[in-house]
C-alpha cells in the first residue's frame, strides 16, 4: 500500500513538470474533481466514478450530466491566455449521435449565446458528431463578431469512430500549425482527417476563443440547446505547447502501459469440473473488459466498469471432456491484454451430467499411449493415475 502511494505520487509530480492542466477524474471528493497542477477544479454535476482509461474515468449520463470549471477567472488567465498547446483526452462514447445531435467532451465558450446555424456562438469545442457527422470527432473553433459566425478552424476524423470503445486523441498547435493523433497514431488530411474550416497551418488554440464564460466537460452548445455526452472522459491533459511525436507516445504509454490480471493463487493449476457453473477470482488492476475461453474456443467477455481491485467471474459454459486450458485475459482500454491461465479437467467423458461406469468404459477403452480426452493427467497416456481422477469425481 505504502509502495503505490509513492508511486502515485511520483508520477503526479513529473507530470506537473510538463504538463499546464491535468485532470485524472480519478477521485470526486466533496462533488468536486481536482484539476492537480493549477488548481482549476471542476463542480460535478450528475457524473460518476467508473473504470477509465488510467484507474477512475468520469462515466457522463447523456441527460443531464457535467463537471464545469468552477474559477472561470482563473481559466482565462491560464489555459483560456494560451495562444498554441495541446489537448489530450482518452473518451469511450455510449450513444450514436442522430442528426443535429453531439455528445461534447470538452467545451470553452459561451454559456448559453447562439449562432444563427444553431451552434455556440463563440467556443472550442470536442465532440462527436456535428450536424448529420454521425460518429466522426471533431474539433471546431466556432467565432462570432458583430451577428457574423466563422469557422476559422475545423477537423474532423474523416472515418466514424464507435460506440463503446475507447480512444485517446491528442491535437497539438504550434507556429508550425496542428497536428492530430487518434490512438497515438497521426491523422492525415486527405485519409483519415479532415479539414472543414482552415489547414494544417493554422494555429489557433484555446486564447482564441472570444467569449469565455463556461469551460465544461460532458456538455457543449449544439442546435440551440444544452448537449450532453454519454459515456467516460478521462485523464484530460492540456500543455502550453505542442508535444512532439515522441512526447505524443509517451502520454499514450502512460495510460496504455498499465494493466494486469491474475488469477488468485489460492485456485489450484488444475481445476477438476464438478459442478455446472465454474466460479473464479483474482486480482486486477486498470482494466475495462475481462474476456475468457476454454480450450481455444469462442470467447466470452463483461465490461469492467468497478474501481474494485479484485474479479469474480461464474463461468456458465460446459467445459468439454477431458483436459483443457481456460484463459482470462483483461484488456485496457488501449486493447492490451494481461492474461493468466488455469487447467480445467472434465472427467464427465461422454457428457452425459454424471461420473460412472459408462466414462469409466471409455478410459479403459483408451488405455495405453494415446492423445486423447482420456488423458485427464496430460502426461500422454491413459493409466491408472487417470482412473484414479475419474474415481475422485464420481457420481
Ligand atoms: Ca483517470
Ligand atoms: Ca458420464
Ligand atoms: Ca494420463
Amino acid at each position: 500500500m505504502f509502495t503505490f502511494a509513492c508511486i502515485t505520487l511520483s508520477i503526479l509530480a513529473s507530470r506537473g513538470d510538463i504538463a499546464t492542466s491535468y485532470w485524472s477524474f480519478d477521485e470526486i471528493e466533496n462533488g468536486v474533481i481536482e484539476e492537480s497542477i493549477m488548481g482549476l477544479d471542476a463542480q460535478v454535476h450528475g457524473a460518476e466514478l467508473q473504470q477509465g482509461a488510467l484507474h477512475g474515468g468520469l462515466f457522463f449520463d447523456g441527460e443531464d450530466d457535467y463537471a464545469a470549471i468552477e474559477s472561470m477567472g482563473l481559466a482565462a488567465k491560464t489555459i483560456g491566455s494560451l495562444a498554441e498547446g495541446t489537448i489530450s483526452t482518452w473518451f469511450r462514447f455510449d450513444h450514436s449521435p442522430e442528426s443535429m445531435d453531439i455528445e461534447t467532451i470538452f467545451y470553452l465558450g459561451a454559456m448559453q449565446d447562439f449562432s444563427s446555424y444553431g451552434t455556440s456562438a463563440n467556443c472550442y469545442e470536442l465532440e462527436i458528431g456535428h450536424f448529420s457527422a454521425q460518429r466522426r470527432l471533431y474539433w471546431t473553433n466556432i467565432s462570432t463578431q458583430e451577428e457574423t459566425t466563422a469557422i476559422p478552424l475545423c477537423w474532423s476524423t474523416t472515418d466514424h469512430l464507435q460506440v463503446g470503445q475507447w480512444y485517446h486523441i491528442v491535437s497539438t498547435t504550434s507556429s508550425m500549425g496542428t497536428h492530430i493523433y487518434l490512438n497515438n497514431v497521426e491523422l492525415f488530411d486527405p485519409g483519415n482527417c479532415t479539414w472543414q474550416f482552415g489547414d494544417e497551418t493554422m494555429r489557433r488554440f484555446l486564447g482564441d476563443v472570444l467569449q469565455q464564460e463556461a469551460v465544461w466537460f460532458g456538455k457543449g452548445l449544439w442546435n440551440n440547446e444544452e448537449q450532453f455526452f454519454e459515456g467516460v472522459i478521462d485523464e484530460f491533459t492540456i500543455w502550453n505547447r505542442a508535444l512532439t511525436p515522441e512526447e505524443v507516445t509517451t502520454e499514450y504509454e502512460r495510460v496504455a502501459s498499465v494493466g494486469a490480471l491474475t488469477i488468485h493463487e489460492d485456485i489450484p493449476y488444475e481445476i477438476q469440473i464438478t459442478a455446472d457453473s465454474l466460479v473464479l477470482h483474482g486480482a486486477l488492476d486498470n482494466i475495462v473488459k475481462i474476456k475468457w475461453q476454454i480450450a481455444g474456443g469462442a470467447w466470452s467477455s463483461q465490461p469492467n466498469i468497478s474501481l474494485e481491485s479484485t474479479w469474480d467471474l461464474t463461468i456458465v459454459e460446459p467445459v468439454p471432456a477431458g483436459r483443457h486450458e481456460i484463459r482470462v485475459v483483461g484488456q485496457n482500454a488501449a486493447n492490451r491484454t494481461f492474461a493468466d491461465t488455469r487447467i480445467l479437467i472434465q472427467p464427465d467423458l461422454d457428457a452425459d451430467g454424471t461420473i460412472d461406469v459408462h466414462d469409466l468404459l471409455l478410459m479403459i477403452g483408451a488405455w495405453g499411449e494415446c492423445d486423447c480426452i482420456e488423458d485427464l493427467t496430460g502426461d500422454g497416456r491413459v493409466s491408472i493415475a487417470d482412473i484414479l481422477l475419474l474415481i475422485s469425481a464420481w457420481g
